[in-house]
């Protein structure tokens, strides 16, 4: 009878890793996403003057050489960074930003041209914005501020 026991338990705690072995789950889906490299932001005394520490949004600018695209433009959320974090696009075009990240991030303009705030949305999950006013916008993912910023300068 005993004998069966162990093998139960390695079992289990196998399990556990991945589903929650008897551990009465019914868990609110709060994932915690243990992989997270942490990407140690050593705030490492900044004692050059007046340098504030990294945490807020930089908004880079778009380089004069870049290209003007237009119609359905992509912007990719992966790795908790906006790939491209600058664009230009033409009045009337849309911009796409989809989630390719298992953790969820949000569309929400900090300032320009125009108003906007998406839902926080996961993997796969996307976010339209169609520009309508030439000028410049800046826009974050709210829950990472500090490397997912990013600009879109509207031409006419
Ligand atoms: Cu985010």
């Amino acid at each position: 009878m005993r004998r069966g026991l162990p093998t139960v338990v390695i079992a289990c705690s196998a399990l556990t890793f991945a589903a929650g072995c008897g551990s009465s789950g019914s868990g609110s889906g709060s994932s915690s996403t243990t992989a997270a490299p942490a990407t140690t932001t050593s705030s490492s005394t900044p004692s050059s003057g007046g340098l504030k520490a990294n945490t807020t949004p930089k908004y880079a600018s778009p380089s004069p050489s870049s290209p003007i695209q237009s119609g359905v433009v992509p912007i990719a959320y992966r790795n908790i960074a906006i790939d491209p974090d600058t664009l230009k696009v033409k009045v009337g075009s849309t911009v796409k930003w989809t989630n390719y990240d298992s953790v969820e991030h949000n569309v929400t303009s900090e300032g320009g041209v125009a108003k906007f705030a998406s839902k926080d949305f996961g993997e796969g999950g996307s976010y339209e914005v169609k520009v309508t006013k030439p000028g410049i916008i800046h826009y974050e993912c709210t829950i990472h501020p500090a490397s997912m910023n990013g600009t879109i300068e509207v031409v006419k």
